[in-house]
């Protein structure tokens, strides 16, 4: 018997949890509210076309009502899947200015929740990949409903982050400070199965991500650093290939699995990037240093940024170490093109 075992997410989670002596289990209490969030979610995702001729589930609109659009519907799923189960104190979402309380009603737990409910929504139209990014942190204040204060903490203090990503098929990558593992969707059961234990990024890829649309508004360091990417050196694999969803998650996801560098870079019309640290940034920053990849701003550590705001934007470095190391050289001027090549 060759074949792999075969071991739903709810069981790792379980067997992760034991390995730590005084677990109480309420961690993975939390994360199997989460996958069933995940599932209601990618319920509704996967048949996106269908949604004006059928309407969502549980949710009338052959009369003409008007039909939720698929963002909002992720977000009150996740919510509303969280919002009882005593392991939260606090929740917050892309999708919603302010923190998101616990109802009065229920109890309050250790835990905060930060997530971006449908990432790279603008796809769905085109049937392109889209996801869900989640981070989560224990709470610092003492006890009682939650607050700002325990959504703003650094991300190197994240016990948890991941995704799932709404692909050719469905997955869900995650991490607790142990390694990166994937667990993909059986549709047919329901379930999440380890598919992909202990994912690694390899140390140098052949792949950026950008979007080049941008490129007149970069700022010097960026723009020399793709042309850099983009010269002929057999030693370092260059010229890269280009590969750019508009989709983070899908777009992360094929950086940690072939490696590469993706990046949103601050330009001149937005110093700060466009992607948030809360919700995009530290999960994503905890998962790809999780398989021995970087993440950076280019200037500094994500997983250092000290956040101010909820809805903080931050540039975004992020991939191979190698590949990020040199990104960073070039955005911080340490490194320049060679003579030849810059002509
Ligand atoms: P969203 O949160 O409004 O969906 O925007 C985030 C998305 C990311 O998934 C993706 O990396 C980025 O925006 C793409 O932006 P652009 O279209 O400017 O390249
Ligand atoms: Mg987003």
């Amino acid at each position: 018997m060759s074949q792999k075992k075969i071991v739903t997410i709810e069981r790792h989670i379980i067997e992760e949890e034991r390995s730590h002596p005084g677990a109480s289990g309420d961690f993975s209490g939390l994360l199997r509210d989460l996958t069933l969030a995940f599932k209601v979610i990618w319920r509704e995702v996967s048949k996106a076309g269908l949604v004006n001729i059928l309407g969502f589930a549980g949710k009338e609109n052959v009369h003409g009502e008007q039909v939720k659009k698929l963002d909002e519907f992720a977000d009150e799923t996740i919510y509303r899947a969280m919002d009882h189960g005593g392991h939260l104190c606090v929740m917050a979402s892309e999708e919603n200015e302010n923190v998101l309380h616990i109802p009065e009603h229920y109890p309050t737990g250790r835990y905060v929740l930060l997530y971006d409910p449908l990432d790279g929504s603008s796809n769905i139209d085109a049937n392109v990949t889209i996801g869900t990014i989640f981070s989560i942190f224990r709470r610092v204040t003492p006890s009682g409903k939650g607050s700002m204060e325990d959504c703003l903490q650094p991300g190197y203090k994240q016990v948890a982050a991941g995704y799932v990503i709404y692909g050719s098929s469905t997955m869900l990558v995650y991490t607790t400070g142990e390694g990166v593992h994937g667990f993909t969707l059986d549709p047919s059961i329901g379930e999440f199965l380890l598919s992909h234990e202990n994912i690694r990024i390899p140390k140098r890829g052949k792949i950026y991500s950008v979007n080049e649309g941008n490129y007149r508004w970069w700022f010097d360091g960026m723009k020399k650093y793709v042309k850099y990417l983009q010269e002929e050196d057999k030693t370092t694999g260059r010229p890269y290939s280009g590969r750019y969803i508009g989709s983070l998650v899908g777009d992360i996801h094929r950086t940690m699995l072939y490696g590469g560098i993706f990046m949103y870079p601050g330009d001149t019309r937005n110093p700060e990037g466009k992607l948030r640290l809360m919700y995009e940034g530290n999960p994503m920053a905890f998962l790809v240093e999780q398989a021995g990849g970087r993440a950076s701003n280019g200037h500094q550590r994500i997983l250092d940024v000290q956040p101010k705001l909820l809805h903080q934007r931050t540039p975004l470095f992020i991939g191979s170490e190698e590949d990020v190391k040199i990104a960073e050289e070039f955005i911080q001027k340490k490194r320049e093109l060679q003579q030849s090549a810059a002509s």
